[in-house]
């Protein structure tokens, strides 16, 4: 079905949405009739009620459109999953109903300009005043940020450090909300990304998801998730960039036969097409283990992460080079593919950040 609507409702669109910087907020809400706005949502809440690998292969499959608008659907899921595992039934009830058909859409904002990477070191302060928190401070690099109705703010009640935080559900029409200007990005111009901030905002104390101080806990099980989203959509654009190369190098002629005929060309294609299947199958496996729970899904997910992104954005870049100067160009999609991939290794956990978790893990006594 996601293939399907991909085929139908993404891709015939997808370059001109990159192209004109449009955000596709009809298509999003095409895919949430789908279902896709509650992916692993329970069904209780509206949801899906669906695992971690069907959310990755739903992912992949319109990432093979547009990486851009399948990581932004993702980021959505992520925040609603938030709301759903975490908040008590009074929150849910407020905001899952309008999130899941995607009436109103969520960010994720934890990151802020002096904590990316290190993100337990953010400062956003939320202050309780009788039943309700008080919040001022900024969040960088927002995606949705300016244009989504929610955003599910990780902020400081607390001392210094992860237990110190907590997780808000703040409204875009909430006094005190402003925004600022849309960032002007190398890709994912199919979605808006924008610095949100908060200036004395009045967040009646029920908007709380989970307890003081599980804020860090809950955003980094978020993370958990959405960094195989973010992998799944490195390989369902790398998996479009391999069939265009496929078809693209039995069609080109050079010294007067196919270049596929070549056999670098062969060579290079069986390479790409090991190492994404090799990637592709340690995510899958890595979705198994957040459904289940398993002891080891953090780090699963990071590896998942770290390999599925680096992977896709080295298979795009080969096809690419297969593609010869065309591929340069954007009449022909390689190049978006190359732009959106390539900050999947940077973003939801750099790709240092995952080997920092990995190793970690390993390592600890
Ligand atoms: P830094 O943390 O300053 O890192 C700079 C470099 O130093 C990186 O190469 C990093 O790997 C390296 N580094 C840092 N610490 C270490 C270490 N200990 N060991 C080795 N190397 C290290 N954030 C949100 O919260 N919500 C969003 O919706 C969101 N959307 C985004 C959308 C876009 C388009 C982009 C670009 C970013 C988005 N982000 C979002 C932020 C993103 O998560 C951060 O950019 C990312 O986590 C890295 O933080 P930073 O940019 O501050 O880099
Ligand atoms: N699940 C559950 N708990 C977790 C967890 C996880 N995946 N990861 C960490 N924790 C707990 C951890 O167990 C610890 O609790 P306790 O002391 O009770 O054991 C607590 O959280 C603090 O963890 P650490 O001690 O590991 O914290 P530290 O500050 O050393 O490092 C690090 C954490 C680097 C892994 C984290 O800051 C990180 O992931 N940084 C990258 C930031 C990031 O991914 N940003 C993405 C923003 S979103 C985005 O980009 C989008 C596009 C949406």
């Amino acid at each position: 079905m996601a293939r399907r609507f991909t085929a139908d409702a993404i891709t015939p669109h997808a370059a001109e949405w990159d192209e004109k910087h449009i955000f596709p907020r009809d298509t999003i809400r095409a895919a949430a009739e789908l279902g896709f706005g509650g992916i692993y949502v329970s069904e209780e809440a509206g949801g899906i009620g669906l695992g971690r690998l069907e959310a990755a292969l739903i992912m992949e499959a319109m990432a093979y459109g547009c990486p851009s608008t399948s990581a932004f659907i993702s980021i959505h899921n992520m925040a609603a999953w938030m709301i759903d595992r975490f908040g008590s039934q009074a929150v849910k009830d407020k905001y899952l109903p309008s999130m899941v058909p995607m009436e109103r859409i969520g960010s994720y904002c934890l990151t802020e300009a002096g904590s990316g990477s290190d993100a337990a070191a953010l400062k956003t302060r939320a202050v309780r005043e009788g039943d309700h928190y008080v919040v001022t401070g900024s969040k960088q690099f927002i995606s949705g940020g300016g244009e989504n109705e929610i955003y599910v703010v990780m902020v400081r009640t607390g001392d210094d450090g992860p237990k110190g935080i907590s997780c808000l559900v703040i409204e875009k029409d909430m006094a005190g909300v402003s925004f600022g200007a849309q960032e002007r990005k190398l890709g994912w111009h199919s979605q808006p990304t924008a610095q949100v901030n908060f200036d004395g905002v009045r967040v009646p104390a029920e908007n709380l998801v989970g307890g003081e101080g599980e804020g860090f806990r809950i955003a980094m099980m978020g993370l958990d998730g959405g960094r195989l989203n973010i992998g799944a959509c490195s390989l369902g654009g790398a998996q479009r960039c391999i069939d265009e190369a496929v078809a693209y190098t039995k069609d080109r002629k050079q010294f007067g036969q196919s270049i596929a005929d070549f056999q670098n060309t062969q060579f290079v294609l069986a390479d790409m097409e090991t190492e994404l299947q090799a990637a592709r199958t340690l995510l899958y496996a890595a979705a198994v283990k957040v459904t289940e729970n398993a002891p080891d899904k953090t780090r699963f997910a990071a590896m998942a992460k770290r390999l599925a992104t680096d992977t896709g954005s080295s298979v795009v870049d080969r096809a690419l080079q297969l593609h010869g100067g065309y591929g340069y160009l954007m009449d022909y999609p390689i190049e978006r593919f190359w732009r959106d991939l390539r900050v999947h290794s940077i973003l939801e956990g750099t790709n240092q950040v995952m080997r920092m978790i990995i190793a970690r893990d390993m390592l600890r006594p």
